[in-house]
């Protein structure tokens, strides 16, 4: 029996099949969850739909996280599904391309509030919005943030602040959601060739530094995300909250 048996999660996030998300999905799958998904936006629906048949789910809606109209209905098309939530997975994160060429000094205004929206605020809404699903569940919400927020990653700009705001904002809400008996953590992950990883100005470059520097020598996986996501989700993690846990093949203890 797979440790998430029983156990109803709300995958955000997918992309295609090397998002992080989709690493977490094939691992709650494999643990027994049922699943249900997001999409961003019309262009990714059929992916995300095909991705879903692949983990036995026709759960499959939109959800743009900049419009608090699809959060109410995303929760409100959960609540008829199946009544009821067990985990959240917020693998969510944006900000306009050229805000990764030059340095934060460059930051616009609207990259700035776009980041901050898309990154960040979005796990208060989505939170708050399904929390009344999650009543009496000892519920679980996870988000990836990435170690940009504690030390300077050239060109992560933006981002680096919003991944800061980001892991502040998991420990205000653990505290808030602790009286329901829920819990929430980060998973701050090594570099992953993603989509949403490309944007990064000299991204190749970080991966092959990371890969260098981390004691065991080799790159993250989606698949040692998905493991990790598996135990702060399940009953064994009870414990566990306002957390940021590192899967980066233990690169941020390198000085
Ligand atoms: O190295 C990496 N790839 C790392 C990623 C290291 C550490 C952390 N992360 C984080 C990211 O910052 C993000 O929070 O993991 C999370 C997932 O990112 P990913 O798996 O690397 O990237 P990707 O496969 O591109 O998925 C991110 C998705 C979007 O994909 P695209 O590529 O279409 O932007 O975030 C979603 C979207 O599906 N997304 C949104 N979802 C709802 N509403 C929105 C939005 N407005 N904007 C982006």
């Amino acid at each position: 029996m797979g440790i998430l048996e029983g156990k109803k999660a709300l995958i955000t996030g997918i992309a295609n099949e090397k998002s992080i998300a989709y690493g977490i999905a094939k691992a709650f799958y494999r643990e027994g969850a049922e699943l249900a998904f997001t999409y961003a936006n019309e262009k990714l629906k059929s992916r995300v739909k095909e991705i879903a048949l692949e983990f036995g789910s026709e759960l499959v809606f939109e959800c743009d996280v900049s419009k608090d109209e699809h959060i109410k209905s995303l929760a409100q098309e959960i609540g008829s599904a199946w009544g009821s939530l067990d985990i959240l997975v917020h693998s969510i994160a944006f900000a306009p391309r050229e805000e990764f060429k030059g340095g934060v000094i460059d930051t616009s205004r609207e990259g700035f509030k776009i980041a901050m929206d898309i990154s960040v605020y979005s796990l208060i809404a989505l939170t708050r919005e399904l929390l009344p699903l999650m009543e009496g569940r000892n519920g679980s919400i996870i988000t990836l943030t990435y170690y940009g927020a504690e030390k300077v990653v050239p060109h992560y700009n933006v981002m680096g602040i919003a991944k800061a705001a980001l892991e502040s904002t998991v420990r205000y809400l653990a505290y808030d959601i602790a009286k329901y008996g829920h819990r929430i953590n980060a998973i701050s992950a090594g570099p992953v060739k993603t989509l949403a990883a490309y944007s990064i100005t000299g991204f190749h470059l970080l991966m092959e530094h990371t890969t260098k520097v981390n004691p065991f020598g080799r790159a993250i996986t989606i698949e040692d995300v998905g493991d990790t996501a598996v135990f702060l989700c399940s009953d064994w993690a009870r414990a566990i909250t306002g957390e940021v846990i590192h899967v980066d093949n233990g690169y941020h203890i390198m000085g």
